[in-house]
């Protein structure tokens, strides 16, 4: 018998808490099949999830703050003013109800009265989930005048208490976790990353006050950031389009509930702007890959413009105007609530359920109608830039076939100036893209030709964000790069990458290398010609980036002589260590500026061979946060850009290859 202290309830250990503790057990030997991953993504994840419940009790109307605070030793707060999680005896097990929740699988999915929880997928995996993989957890609910504190380690109950409330009308519940380092391979939390996303809550939560506190950051702005949109997604489109050039303000928004189906769109176009920017969201997770809600917003929104269009007399009977050309420079964010989601797409990331289609479709025809109806100058507005869009790309199309037409004759339709390798197998192939025909030359003549092709490219390419579409496709470098990776890659006309256009067998057909790697000069040239190349690959061949096969050379900055030794130094950091390690007296320091400084040994020994080189695999963090990038980069605006252009490691992480 555990003997009874005053105000501690007794543990008694039976039956059924033996198979909690089995759950827990399973959650704590694979965590990646709970949360993802033990990296950084899974120990975000645990943020998420603590705070999904509280968002929950907001949405279900009965809490008005959230306040999360990351402490120095990297432990998080959770706390709301909801009506507090029931501690009252669990009638099976004989335990307050919290404790089932916080150390029963599943119990935590589904403990809140929302209908709208997820059922597998990202989320919805329960905060016992968060506890299982924490060194230590604390509750403590106050609730109807009484305030319980649990305290568990590595998801067993420990001590509890319960004891009147200090403050009489207090009501609330505040989880706080310290992840376990035996389980997170990173337990540092990435301010910008919870950031980001507690905003995005905000956002999709109209009303609801977000504060977020990193004790880390004292004394600097980003220590207490308050996150609050009475606007909701409305202000999210306001806040996307901030420092463009819109068609009309304010955004079009409209809402509608239909079979438990809460359907929320805002919507709007930017004039010198051509890409789409569609954002959707599933009850609060972000549907990166699309899916039905996405499909049935596009096919309503073109049907419901053309048939304004027509009926108005703007567009003639044999313009019609396709669903490109609508969303030329849209920015979109739909959100949804489903009772059952079905996730799916390869990170579950993508809305299955057929019935939100059709749902969506007429959702949106019934309020746009309505609206361009209301607002003809709007309505015009769009019209006219969708026609101007079809135009172009009419032309564009024209221009295409022509070339095709000439380019049949020419049976090889590979670029002169491509020094192709001789294996014929993509998957061992590799495509450098060097800058410059001088350094190319010295490509050509130090890979190893059996897998390594090489295609100088001259100058700077077309900036893709500000050229129109006609423009791209006739771009010569553009189009000598497009011959030699493989023509049928570049899929996304439409700007937003290709998204749902070819599925990821059909492209690995279609690439003829599968390293696909950019070689350009270690100075701020260099970095300039990359960025246009990941700009371009992002905005029209994305499953480049997002299948791994978009690299980026590492050349070295200095070569290092003393003596008989030398070394090759590939960063400023590098070369402190290696002056240390082999002496600074009579050493010489050679800088390359170039490529083309290097013979062509030298450029195999140091950057072309996979023995020895080092490649950064290109890496895409996230739609939106890109788009936020190369606005800077290709704004207006020089300061940013070449701030940017100096730190450039947005895209890239250290990976040995
Ligand atoms: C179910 C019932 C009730 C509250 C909650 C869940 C609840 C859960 C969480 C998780 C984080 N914050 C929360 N706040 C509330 C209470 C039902 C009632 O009082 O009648």
């Amino acid at each position: 018998m555990v003997k009874k202290k005053e105000g501690q309830l007794a543990a008694t250990y039976d039956a059924s808490k033996i198979k909690i503790l089995g759950g827990i057990e399973a959650v704590r030997k694979r965590p990646a099949m709970y949360i993802g991953s033990t990296g950084k993504s899974g120990l975000h994840h645990l943020i998420y999830e603590v705070v999904d419940n509280s968002i929950d009790e907001a949405l279900a109307g009965h809490c008005d703050n959230i306040s999360i605070t990351i402490t120095k030793e990297n432990s998080v707060m959770v706390e709301d003013d909801g009506r507090g999680i029931p501690f009252d005896k669990h009638k099976e097990t004989k335990r307050p109800a919290v404790e089932v929740v916080l150390t029963t699988l599943h119990a935590g999915g589904k403990f809140g009265d929302s209908v709208y929880k997820v059922s597998g997928g990202l989320h919805g995996v329960g905060v016992s989930c968060v506890n299982a993989l924490s060194e230590w957890m604390e509750a403590e609910i106050t609730r109807e005048g009484e305030t319980y504190f649990q305290h568990y380690d590595r998801g067993k109950p420990r001590k509890e208490k319960l004891g009147p409330a200090k403050q009489k009308d207090k009501r609330g519940t505040r989880i706080t976790f310290k992840p376990d380092k035996q389980i997170f391979t990173e337990t540092d939390f990435d301010n910008k990353t919870v950031a980001h996303r507690l905003r995005e809550l905000a956002y999709l939560n109209r009303g609801v006050k977000i504060t977020f506190t990193d004790e880390r950051e004292k004394g600097k702005d980003n220590h207490t950031q308050v996150f609050q949109y009475e606007g909701g997604i409305l202000s999210y489109v306001d806040h996307l389009n901030e420092k463009k050039d819109r068609l009309y303000k304010p955004p079009i928004y409209f809402s509608a509930e239909k079979e438990h189906i809460c359907v929320e769109i805002a919507m709007q176009h930017c004039k010198d702007y051509y890409d789409e920017n569609i954002f959707s969201f599933v009850n609060c997770i972000k549907t990166k890959e699309g899916g039905t809600h996405e499909v049935g917003f596009k096919s309503a929104l073109t049907k419901a413009i053309n048939s304004y269009g027509r009926k108005n007399n703007l567009a003639k009977e044999d313009e019609s105007l396709s669903g490109d050309d609508v969303r030329e420079g849209l920015t979109a964010v739909i959100n949804l609530r489903i009772p059952e989601p079905q996730f799916e797409g390869q990170t579950k990331t993508k809305l299955g359920n057929s019935e939100v289609k059709g749902l969506v479709d007429s959702v949106v025809i019934d309020n746009l109608n309505a609206y361009l109806d209301k607002n003809p100058a709007v309505a015009k507005a769009v019209i006219e830039r969708a026609l101007m869009a079809y135009r172009v790309r009419q032309a564009a199309r024209k221009a295409q076939e022509l070339e095709r037409k000439k380019s049949a004759l020419d049976t090889a339709l590979l670029p002169g100036k491509l020094a192709d390798c001789s294996e014929s197998n993509a998957a061992k192939c590799e495509l450098f893209l060097v800058e410059g025909d001088s350094a190319g030359g010295s490509a050509k003549q130090g890979r190893d030709r059996r897998f390594q092709a090489i295609l100088p490219l001259r100058g700077k390419i077309l900036n893709v964000e500000k050229a129109r579409i006609d423009k791209i496709l006739t771009s010569n470098e553009i189009r000598t790069m497009i011959t030699a990776i493989g023509p049928g890659v570049i899929s996304g006309l439409s700007g937003d990458g290709g998204k749902e256009e070819l599925s990821e067998e059909e492209f690995f057909k279609k690439l003829n290398y599968h390293k696909v790697v950019i070689m350009t000069d270690a100075d701020v040239d260099g970095a300039h010609i990359r960025t246009l190349l990941l700009t371009f690959f992002f905005r029209y061949a994305r499953k480049l980036i997002e299948g791994g096969h978009l690299y980026i050379a590492q050349p070295p900055l200095f070569l290092v002589k003393k003596g008989k030794s030398q070394e090759y130094v590939y960063n400023e950091k590098q070369l402190e260590k290696t002056m240390k390690k082999l002496g600074r007296d009579g050493a010489h320091l050679q800088r390359y500026k170039g490529l083309g400084e290097m013979n062509p040994g030298q450029l195999w020994e140091t950057t072309m061979n996979p023995e020895a080189r080092t490649l950064l695999q290109v890496t895409i963090e996230d739609a939106e946060d890109a788009d936020e990038i190369f606005k800077i980069l290709m704004g207006s605006e020089v300061e940013p850009r070449r701030k940017f252009i100096q730190e450039n490691a947005k895209y890239v992480k250290n990976l040995d290859v």
